[in-house]
């Protein structure tokens, strides 16, 4: 085995990759070593921790010409910091020496190699789209004992996460297939679709653009288990338009304004998936035809709006919180601590750190400006929920509060961020709340904001603190960006350079949409 892996799948001399924010993501053509790595690693990964790895190759809402590939930790989490750290150095080994890095790795877990290993492997459309002669989880499969793995073949990237969340919980989180997380996603809607009285076709339709990618063939796979009860017309299902070009999650949020491909009427409720499907941003135009944004900021208001008017009804004392990131808009954050009085906490980007952050509190609610975000319930939090709804001596109101919170547990993805069980509890909350998308849209302003991206010579250059919202180095940039701030009326603005881009990212705010884009000009100049 040695000399085979000493030989196979070799690494172009000098080529230098990071295991980013998530995974490791550049033009296909360059991955050949790392997928084969990955393998590697994954499958020491799941000695190491006796459990389960998922690997999934994606490149999210990159351009088609794109791929990468991420590892997925036991409970269907991020990959560990420390690990993360190994893959960059395992990548990153010249050929001669990649024994003595696995070598390295092994000793210093204290691996046994004689634990058996499994990995649970996934991929989006993307490989299918380039039509590579030789598909990259080929790759993987040379890294991995081919009798060790599982190869779902094509999934989303949240439910990769899932199967391997339970297979490692033997069952208890739902059956490691795609039929189970349909059926147990599918069931919970039902069961809170119930609760929504006389819903005429027009609430019970939503319209998705699939960034021409894995959620759309995915969201046709569940269709029948819904019962009509929700119905999709699809957009950008991928049979002509090129993944993520003009359209997608990513593509509306950035340049708000709808995908292309998309057929919507004014006031329609349409949705948008990013390429592997673990984010979703909501839209609709008005009968002036403006368009109007429901971001991930707006996804994570209405969730947390619900579930603490259930927990409330349920008499259920859980401390619930929404995390999100300096992209947050500042009415979201205004309104969530002010008018709906819940904790909210600022991480950095990326969503490990969002997720850790609400591991803390009993109900966790964390939404990236983005899109991606789930809610997350500790173990107590769904005790509690569990007895609450046995109980036999409590009156209708709570038990009604306490059957419909645990369905909402089962309707959500809490391995990670995940389009299609986002969209369906969005759908579940304003069917029972009998709330059209504008009065959704009408919570709260957003103000506006705009964003933009600066090529510098060295991105590191950059450093921030307090959760990216103030630049520490270079000298004398965040007092710059302080004085420019000052000129316009409810303004903020902050640097921070891209995990997945080699570029530094620029966000302002402010009363206007001139101020924030004049902001956001002047300070990229300051950025130089
Ligand atoms: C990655 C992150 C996403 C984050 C984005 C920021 C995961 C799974 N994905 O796509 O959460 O918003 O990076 O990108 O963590 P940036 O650093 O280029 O702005
Ligand atoms: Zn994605």
């Amino acid at each position: 085995m040695a000399e085979e892996i000493k030989n196979l799948h070799p690494k172009p001399a000098g080529l230098v990759l990071q295991y980013g924010t998530a995974g490791f993501r550049t033009n296909a053509n360059q991955l050949d070593h790392i997928m084969f790595r990955m393998g590697l690693l994954a499958a020491l990964r799941s000695k190491k921790t006796k459990a389960t790895i998922g690997v999934m190759v994606t490149a999210s809402h990159n351009p088609e010409e794109d791929n990468g590939v991420k590892l997925v930790d036991p409970m269907g989490e991020m990959l560990t910091a420390t690990w993360e750290g190994f893959a960059t150095q395992l990548a990153n080994t010249e050929q001669e020496e990649l024994l003595t890095a696995l070598k390295d790795i092994v000793k210093k877990e204290e691996i046994n190699m004689n634990q058996e290993a499994s990995v649970f492997v996934g991929k989006d459309t993307r490989y299918i789209i380039l039509a590579h002669k030789q598909a990259n989880t080929g790759k993987l499969k040379d890294g991995i004992h081919p009798l060790l793995s599982v190869y779902y073949g094509l999934v989303t990237t949240p439910q990769l996460h899932y199967m391997v969340c339970c297979k490692n919980t033997h069952g208890k989180y739902g059956d490691a297939t795609l039929e189970g997380y349909y059926s147990k996603l599918c069931q919970a809607f039902l069961q809170l679709t119930k609760n929504a009285s006389n819903r005429t076709d027009d609430q019970k339709h939503l319209c998705v653009d699939g960034a021409n990618g894995i959620g759309a063939l995915k969201v046709r796979e569940m269709e029948s288990h819904l019962k009509k009860e929700l119905q999709i017309s699809i957009f950008n299902d991928g049979s002509e338009g090129k993944l993520n070009h003009q359209c997608g999650a990513d593509f509306v949020k950035v340049q708000q304004k709808p995908p292309t491909g998309i057929d919507m009427n004014s006031g329609d409720r349409c949705c948008s998936f990013d390429g592997d499907a673990d984010r979703i941003v909501y839209y609709y135009t008005d009968s002036q035809g403006l368009f109007h944004l429901l971001d991930g900021d707006k996804i994570a208001t209405l969730i947390s709006t619900f579930l603490k008017e259930l927990l409330v009804q349920a008499g259920l004392d859980l401390k619930i919180a929404v995390v999100q990131t300096a992209y947050a808009n500042g009415s979201s954050t205004h309104y969530l601590e002010n008018t709906m009085k819940v904790i909210v906490r600022c991480t950095k980007t990326g969503v490990k750190h969002l997720h850790h952050a609400a591991q803390e509190f009993d109900v966790g609610v964390y939404f990236e400006a983005n899109g991606h975000g789930t809610v997350l319930f500790s173990k107590s939090a769904e005790e509690k929920l569990q007895q609450l709804a046995e109980a036999t001596n409590i009156n209708d109101e709570r038990k009604k509060a306490a059957l419909l919170l645990q369905s909402t547990v089962n309707i959500i993805n809490q391995t990670v961020g995940d389009a299609i069980s986002d969209m369906l509890l969005i759908e579940a909350i304003l069917a029972i709340k009998g709330m059209t998308v504008q009065q959704w849209d009408a919570i709260y302003s957003d103000l506006p904001n705009r964003q933009l991206k600066v090529k510098v010579s060295d991105r590191r250059l950059i450093e921030t603190t307090d959760a990216e919202r103030r630049a520490v180095s270079p000298a004398g940039l965040q007092e710059a960006i302080d004085t420019l701030v000052k000129k316009y009326s409810q303004a903020r603005s902050f640097v921070r350079p891209s995990g997945t881009e080699d570029v530094v990212r620029v966000y302002a705010e402010a009363n206007t949409q001139e101020s924030a884009n004049a902001l956001a000009h002047e300070v990229s100049l300051a950025v130089y």
